[in-house]
């Protein structure tokens, strides 16, 4: 004789396990990662796992729709780079992050060297949105217009050509051609080390507040999350601060995650805390209404910007250089599957079945459940803080890490805690 439980679980629709599929299920429009352009078409292991949707919703290109690819010289425009993540994304019906339009760097020297009065540079900033903009118009879920505008203390602006010429008021005035150049898209303010909650946060409210009290239209901003194992803010601190964004009436995204050691090789206890970093960045989404996804800025060590620009660290990526899934891998699914799994589902209106195993669901009645109290087998390898420990489906491991136990989450899904 089944349990109620158990008869429920066979008609339960599918938790792929896979972070897009799960993020969606947990609330979030996607899970995402940049496309290293040079990397795509020469390692195959590495276009397997970004070829799938159900593990990433949505692309980005890591360099490709940059100025400097776009518009090298005045008027000459270039999508080759950038259509290589724009027709990945197509073909594999996955969505488009665009980015960036108006940044200091990856900018061509005729653009950040030419000398401009106002008026001649906002005719070069739309003319170089309009053609952007157009060309991929009708793909991209949203584009980052302006990146990176604040110095990293938070005390003032970032210099560059463009504060040079008009002040703040290119804010607005970046916002407004953006708009007119796509009206469908959503428009990005995008910077990194906002997630500290600290000045350089404050400014970025400021440039929030700036563009609309002018009147422009500002739909999102970007956290991109470059962090650093064992300095990664909690999961509620985390929380707190994309909140101050959502309550100005703009939405939030992680936009280029990525958690680096700061010295190599890292130990395990340094993987798990990487894992647990992850986990509370993305927890932190899940958290927070109008926080619409993740996405992470390459996916494996062994491609990453980061050992060119901060030698002697990195590892920041959720699969290690052989493509095997590091604990921050099993963190980040673990934390999508419990908020995926949160209500048990009420109707079958999937077709799919989960896979059932002979492992049977842990007692509904109990709320935190350890292997010993389980029929559960002993003795084999442990989960780590975060990962999988039970549920209809799961074939192991079920023991936790000390100091870990495995608490149930639902019927389906129990986590080491
Ligand atoms: O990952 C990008 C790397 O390949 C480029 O060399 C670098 C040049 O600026 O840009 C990297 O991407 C950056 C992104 O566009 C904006 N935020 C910081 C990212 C890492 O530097």
């Amino acid at each position: 004789m089944y349990s109620k439980a158990f008869l429920a679980a066979l008609l339960a629709p599918a938790v792929s396990g896979q972070l897009n599929d799960l993020a969606v299920k947990a609330g979030l429009k996607y899970f995402g990662t940049a496309l290293g352009e040079g990397v795509i078409n020469s390692d195959s292991q590495y276009a397997a796992i970004l070829n799938d949707k159900s593990m990433f919703g949505q692309l980005v290109p890591e360099n490709g729709m940059k100025w400097d690819a776009t518009e090298p010289s005045r008027g000459q425009f270039s999508y080759s780079s950038g259509d290589i993540t724009a027709n990945t994304a197509k073909k594999n019906g996955q969505g488009l992050r665009c980015h960036a339009l108006v940044w200091y760097s990856q900018l061509p020297s005729w653009v950040s060297s030419g000398s401009w009065t106002r008026e001649s540079l906002t005719s070069v900033i739309a003319t170089h949105m309009n053609n952007v903009m157009g060309h991929y118009k009708g793909q991209c879920y949203a584009w980052d217009v302006i990146n990176e505008a604040i110095n990293d203390d938070g005390q003032s602006w970032r210099d560059s050509v463009f504060l040079r010429t008009f002040g703040t008021d290119y804010f607005p005035l970046s916002f407004n051609l953006a708009k007119k150049a796509d009206p469908d898209t959503k428009l990005y303010y995008n910077d990194y080390n906002l997630e500290y909650n600290q000045a350089k946060t404050d400014r970025a409210v400021e440039l929030v507040k700036i563009v609309q009290n002018a009147g422009a239209p500002i739909d999102g901003v970007g956290f991109q999350a470059h962090l650093i194992v064992g300095s990664t803010p909690g999961r509620s601190q985390l929380a707190t601060t994309l909140k101050r964004f959502t309550a100005l009436g703009v939405e939030v995204a992680y936009t280029e995650l990525d958690i680096r050691h700061s010295s190599l090789p890292p130990s395990s206890s340094a993987l798990v805390t990487q894992g647990n970093d992850f986990a509370n960045v993305v927890g932190s989404c899940i958290d927070t209404p109008n926080c619409v996804g993740v996405t992470v800025w390459g996916f494996t060590d062994k491609h990453s910007w980061i050992p060119n620009t901060f030698p002697g660290e990195g590892d920041a990526m959720l699969y290690d250089s052989s493509y095997n899934k590091k604990p921050a891998w099993t963190s980040v699914s673990s934390v999508l599957a419990a908020a995926a799994t949160g209500a048990p589902p009420t109707s079958s209106s999937s077709t799919t079945l989960v896979t059932v195993t002979t492992t049977p669901p842990v007692s509904s009645s109990s709320t935190t459940t350890s292997s010993s109290a389980s029929s559960t087998p002993t003795g084999g390898p442990k989960q780590s803080r975060w990962g999988q420990c039970a549920g209809v489906g799961w074939n192991g491991p079920f023991e936790c890490e000390s100091p870990w136990t495995c608490q149930k989450q639902n019927d389906w899904y129990s986590q080491c805690l």
